[in-house]
């Protein structure tokens, strides 16, 4: 066996080096990237936010960023598809371990993810969040918004998270009404793609329903994406629910009528020149998974935001 690694997430020399583990062995971080708390010199963050509270109907996202680590191992050592090239060959990720949160203190969730993510922010890398309920979205664009201003919201989800808010709840079904009310996304930019259920507000936001998504192509999904959004600092937010059930079975809140994985994985992929300036994957739930049909969805599409940052930094 020629020049094969193990453990390469704590043994790596370098952070642009190959992971060869084999598939079934080794620790499980993101992607076999090396584990590390060291922001120097490193270009992406790869993240777990280990929480559940917020979850209105079926709990378990805690486990979720064990879930998509241990999913990522499936990508080995050939180029990733579609892109077709090593994608760390010129770009530094590391796993950062997991955001650390008090459970018997909820009301000090918000703030420990907003800290805990400027860190990260404020070392000038791009962050890559794996939930965890949704609700971890509105300390993420706080953050985020912080650096950038107003972001355009990318969100691929089944629900359109503007339920009642009054700023103090923990609920993972209001982050976009807060955001709005914060002023940290512009909704007139912002756009919500698999929508399968009645919110009370859309606040101007564009709305792809479930039943138009399955009418549409995939080129002319990510076409209305780009032409919405425009040029502007864009967060990508997917909600692994936003797949049908039959792809997506392990998450808290599923609904039936959704796109298939291929379809959205198609329409992520000729996302390449929105300015992504953070992105996360929430709501993957193991406990109601099957074979690991989501994690490996959600392990996917985490892998297609390094790609297509891979992709637009050959690029330049
Ligand atoms: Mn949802």
């Amino acid at each position: 066996m020629a020049s094969k690694t193990i453990d390469h997430a704590f043994t790596a020399g370098t952070l642009t080096s190959a992971a060869t583990d084999p598939t079934f062995a080794g620790a499980l971080s993101f992607m076999r990237r090396r584990f590390s708390k060291d922001l120097t010199g490193v270009d992406t963050v790869v993240w777990g936010i280990p929480f559940d509270a917020a979850t209105s109907n079926r709990p378990g996202a805690r486990f979720g960023p064990q879930a998509i680590r241990r999913a990522s191992a499936i990508f080995d050592n050939d180029p990733q598809y579609p892109f077709g090239r090593d994608l760390f060959a010129d770009m530094a990720v590391i796993d950062y371990g997991d955001c650390l949160l008090d459970y018997g203190n909820h009301q000090e969730t918000p703030g420990a993810i907003e800290a805990q993510a400027k860190t990260i922010l404020d070392a000038g890398a791009f962050l890559l969040t794996l939930g965890g309920d949704h609700f971890i979205t509105w300390p993420l664009l706080k953050a985020h918004a912080a650096l950038h201003g107003p972001l355009a919201l990318v969100q691929f989800d089944a629900h359109q998270d503007t339920w009642f808010d009054d700023n103090r709840r923990i609920d993972h079904g209001s982050f976009v009404a807060r955001a709005v009310r914060d002023g940290i996304i512009d909704p007139t930019r912002s756009i919500q793609v698999g929508i399968r259920t009645h919110a009370p507000d859309d606040f101007g936001i564009r709305l792809v329903h479930g039943h138009e998504l399955e009418e549409m192509t995939a080129a002319e999904v990510s076409r209305l994406i780009l032409e919405h959004v425009g040029d502007r600092p864009a967060y990508l937010t997917f909600d692994i629910d936003c797949l049908d059930p039959a792809f997506a079975p392990g998450t808290g809140t599923p609904v039936a009528g959704g796109p298939s994985s291929a379809k959205i994985l198609s329409v992520l992929q000729r996302l390449g020149s929105l300015d992504i300036r953070g992105a996360d994957v929430v709501e993957v739930a193991p406990a109601y998974d099957h074979a690991d049909v989501t994690a490996i969805a959600a392990a996917t599409v985490a892998m297609y935001m390094l790609g297509l940052r891979a992709e637009r930094q050959a690029a330049r």
